[in-house]
């Protein structure tokens, strides 16, 4: 394969584009092999199609603030492939927005999606818009204001949106009502819906608990198990919820938290109340975690990152690129055993480069958060029957999948000495399904 070129004239066309760059080039590098044993894909220019997004959506989102002023934001919707079913993907509103970090996670997504066995294609969106000090009537106009304009580009069949960073439950919400008065149709073209207005039950668990899943086989494949060990988590959110609700109940101790104001460390492990705590910072919408540290009396760390503290295990939960190379230095330096980007694309190119290098178990996000997406698909299908599964069974389910996941990485990232490279096998795995998809559907 001429990756080199092919990175080459992707820069050209595209930029300043870092993030989608940065996530093309690890693919591409990843699956080189594969697709040098199957020339059928060059001729069908399999590369060439699938680093563009089959189309891009960007507008205007004009708002009324609560002082009268109006406001103008950017919306934007990244329809990446549809090869193996309808665009889904999330919709995250955070001043960091840019069409760049949409294509990179549209084009995540697009494989993440593939993993999880269920018919999904990859898609994203979002707004350079961020809930911080918003009332909740700024942030149903603004909700309303991007619906104005997205919904004729979305539906149960063609395109399907849920949450992310800063779209919860009440964003989900004012956006589904907004597109079912302007669509005339209940059919489901959102996920992560409330539980009264066909919601699937597990879906806010779903990102975390089956990060957590997958992170007890990695494990496993050791000889190891979660309980007892100490875990470092960044974020705190409705991910970093999840997963410290479920590696807590598993029995691990989960010590750190963090924000952009920077994190707490609790030594005597983050359970119980302290858990259900984090929903409320989050509710607050001030995006800070030093009201944690002064509650229950533990040290705050302003301005700094958790991964200077040791643990068994780290789990960035919060945003791209938040775990970089001397941050890998340093849970390598103090003893980490497993690493499991929860967030997309948590850690840096270098940062994977250097926990690969050095044989530690590492897993990336668009296997090890690919739970929020497959529940996703689980709400699409219970949408589609008009029924409603109990947590038991969607938790079963999630739990499967997460597992056929993991199976996946391991079939195609197991190397000549026994190493599982989750990173190869994570995207061999989901690149060969869309490929093949692809070529099955002639030049489209
Ligand atoms: O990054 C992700 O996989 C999500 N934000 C969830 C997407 C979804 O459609 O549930």
């Amino acid at each position: 394969m001429k990756t080199e070129l092919i990175l080459q004239s992707l820069e050209a066309k595209h930029p300043g584009e870092h993030e989608y760059l940065q996530a093309v080039k690890e693919v591409l590098h990843s699956i080189e092999d594969v697709y040098n044993e199957h020339p059928e894909f060059e001729k069908a220019a399999i590369i060439e199609r699938i680093v563009e997004p089959d189309r891009v959506f960007t507008f205007k989102v004009p708002w009324v603030d609560d002082n009268g002023k109006v406001k103008v934001n950017i919306g934007y919707r990244v329809q990446f492939n549809n090869a193996i079913g309808p665009y889904k993907g999330g919709t995250r509103f955070h001043a960091s927005v840019t069409l760049s970090s949409l294509k990179f996670l549209g084009f995540e997504q697009t494989f993440k999606n593939a993993l999880t066995t269920l018919p999904m294609g990859g898609g994203k969106g979002g707004a350079d818009f961020s809930i911080r000090g918003k009332s909740a009537t700024e942030v149903m106009r603004f909700c309303q204001a991007y619906m104005l304009e997205l919904w004729r580009h979305i539906g149960a069949d063609t395109d399907v949106p849920a949450g992310d960073v800063g779209v919860g439950a009440r964003e989900i919400g004012y956006m589904y009502g907004m597109y079912k008065k302007l669509a005339c149709e209940n059919t489901g073209a959102f996920t992560g819906k409330g539980l009264d207005y066909g919601g699937s039950l597990i879906r806010p668990e779903a990102t975390g608990f089956g990060a957590i899943y997958f992170a007890v086989e990695m494990l496993k494949e050791k000889g190891l198990d979660l309980k007892g060990k100490t875990v470092a988590l960044s974020g705190f959110g409705n991910v970093a919820w999840g997963a410290a609700l479920k590696a807590s109940q598993l029995g691990a101790k989960i010590i750190t938290i963090s924000g952009p104001d920077g994190y707490v460390y609790d030594p005597d492990g983050i359970s119980g109340e302290k858990i259900d705590y984090l929903l409320e910072l989050r509710a607050t919408g001030e995006d800070i975690v030093e009201p944690y540290a002064e509650r229950y009396g533990v040290k705050f760390f302003s301005g700094k990152r958790p991964w200077q503290q040791k643990a068994d295990i780290a789990l960035p939960c919060a945003i791209q690129n938040e775990l970089d190379k001397n941050d890998a230095q340093m849970l390598i330096d103090s003893g980490v055993t497993c690493v499991a980007e929860v967030s997309n694309m948590g850690c840096t190119a270098e940062a994977v480069d250097l926990m690969v290098e050095k044989g530690i178990l590492f897993a990336p996000g668009k296997a090890v958060n690919a739970g929020g997406v497959a529940t996703s698909g689980l709400e699409m299908s219970q949408n589609a029957m008009h029924l409603r599964w109990t947590a038991e069974e969607v938790d079963a389910k999630l739990h499967q999948i997460m597992n056929d996941i993991h199976e996946q990485c391991v079939v195609y990232g197991k190397q000549p000495g026994g190493y599982i490279n989750y990173v190869k096998g994570a995207n061999v795995a989901g690149f060969m399904k869309v490929a093949q998809a692809m070529m099955a559907q002639g030049i489209v």
